[in-house]
């Protein structure tokens, strides 16, 4: 079965990619089929809704099943902000990442912590949809570190090294988005033993 990767972020794409790259699962970006993803409006007030809205939305234009993922960074000593408004946070990664330091101005190392969350939605043509969800947690450092991965991860702190320090094969390992696919993956497989014991 073919998915569509429901998302116009192109390091979401890679990350997703290189974690499926040895699985027998065969992926297509929407923008690899003309899908424009700044078309899905996502105006839901949680993860998994804007997830279901995104993938909904390439399954509708493709006529495949879909995966989108929606996620964000959740500062406690922000109340959880920005959450889900991380990409309309700031204009660009830089920017977010000088607001973000700016509003932590003061905050002792002790109070900075904070979690990545991903939520991703499979839609089917048929209508079956599910959600699932990967949680890190992490701390906030003082300044940007390393410059791999993107948006926020050079002042994402796990186990005393930035995500922007990771390889991408040692942060998909620990990442929210390395968990919530691996849940989706045994979703999946649910799914599909489902189907062929339903057609038997
Ligand atoms: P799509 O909606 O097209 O998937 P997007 O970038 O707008 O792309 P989101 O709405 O889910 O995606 O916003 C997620 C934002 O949260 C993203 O732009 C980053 O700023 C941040 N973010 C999410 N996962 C991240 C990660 O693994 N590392 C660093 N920042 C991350």
């Amino acid at each position: 079965m073919k998915f569509v990767i429901a998302t116009g972020n192109a390091h979401k794409v890679e990350e997703f990619s290189r974690m499926l790259k040895n699985l027998d699962f065969s992926a297509i970006s929407a923008k690899e089929l003309g899908i424009d993803m700044d078309e899905a409006e996502e105006d839901g007030d949680t993860f998994e809704a804007n997830a279901l809205i995104k993938a909904q939305y390439a399954c509708e234009k493709s006529g495949l099943p879909a995966f989108a993922d929606d996620s964000g960074l959740c500062v406690d000593a922000l109340g959880g902000r920005p959450g889900i408004y991380s990409a309309r946070y700031a204009q660009n990664d830089q920017a977010r990442i000088t607001k973000l330091l700016k509003e932590l101005d003061g905050v002792k190392e002790e109070n900075r912590t904070a979690k990545f969350v991903s939520a991703i939605a499979c839609v089917f043509p048929d209508g079956k949809k599910f959600t699932v969800r990967g949680e890190t947690e992490g701390k906030i450092d003082f300044e940007p570190r390393g410059v791999g991965g993107f948006g926020y991860d050079p002042v994402f702190l796990y186990e005393g090294k930035s995500f922007g320090q990771m390889t991408g094969v040692e942060k998909d390992a620990v990442s929210h988005r390395g968990k919530a696919l691996e849940k989706c993956l045994l979703e999946l497989k649910k799914i599909t033993e489902e189907d062929i014991y339903a057609d038997k």
